[in-house]
């Protein structure tokens, strides 16, 4: 009996059953879209005149000091990064989902010779970036430094969740060259 009603009523208003079909599997593909930007909400370039603080950050094998970052949401922060280890380091600001993605494109210039332990072939980085862009390692969110080497980056942190900072360096990320970016 029920079941009849169920399908009477599914035929006499098969149109209207379609749309909220329709409807349900668009709000299921917009509540994913939504869900991967959240994935790449980390902030974004800032202007060095909306500077609210700075943060010197030292760069050791393989670690950073200091091991974590507590910041307001919405301020800029002009961080000074010096790389004090003897080896090559990164400073990239992003999340998890982010670095997973930029490793395998260090391990790339690993293989071709741009990377090496503790210098950058600056040449060679020139050259290869013309037949692929991401061997030129050019991010607004990192900085790629040579032992004694000093960079800084202007960062916003507006819309920004589930931020950390880490070294994809092959193999640094996995010895936990991660530092913690506690947002308030
Ligand atoms: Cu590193």
């Amino acid at each position: 009996m029920g079941q009849k009603i169920t399908l009477n009523f599914f035929k006499r208003n098969y149109h209207e059953c379609m749309k909220i079909l329709a409807f349900i599997i668009i709000s299921f593909l917009f509540s994913f879209k939504s869900y991967a930007d959240k994935n790449m909400m980390i902030g974004s370039l800032g202007k060095v005149k909306d500077v609210n603080r700075t943060i010197k950050v030292v760069m050791y094998d393989n670690y950073y000091e200091p091991t974590s970052f507590d910041i307001k949401s919405g301020e800029t922060v002009k961080f000074e990064v010096t790389n004090a280890g003897e080896l090559v380091h990164e400073f990239n600001i992003a999340n998890a989902m982010m670095h997973k993605k930029h490793q395998p494109e260090m391990e790339k210039m690993v293989e071709n010779e741009i990377l090496l332990a503790d210098t950058i072939d600056k040449d060679k980085m020139k050259k290869m970036a013309k037949i692929d862009k991401s061997m030129g390692h050019s991010h607004s969110n990192s900085v790629l430094l040579e032992p004694n080497e000093k960079g800084e980056i202007v960062w916003k942190f507006e819309n920004a969740i589930n931020v950390e900072i880490a070294c994809n360096v092959p193999g640094h990320y996995q010895v936990g060259m991660i530092a913690k970016v506690n947002l308030k």
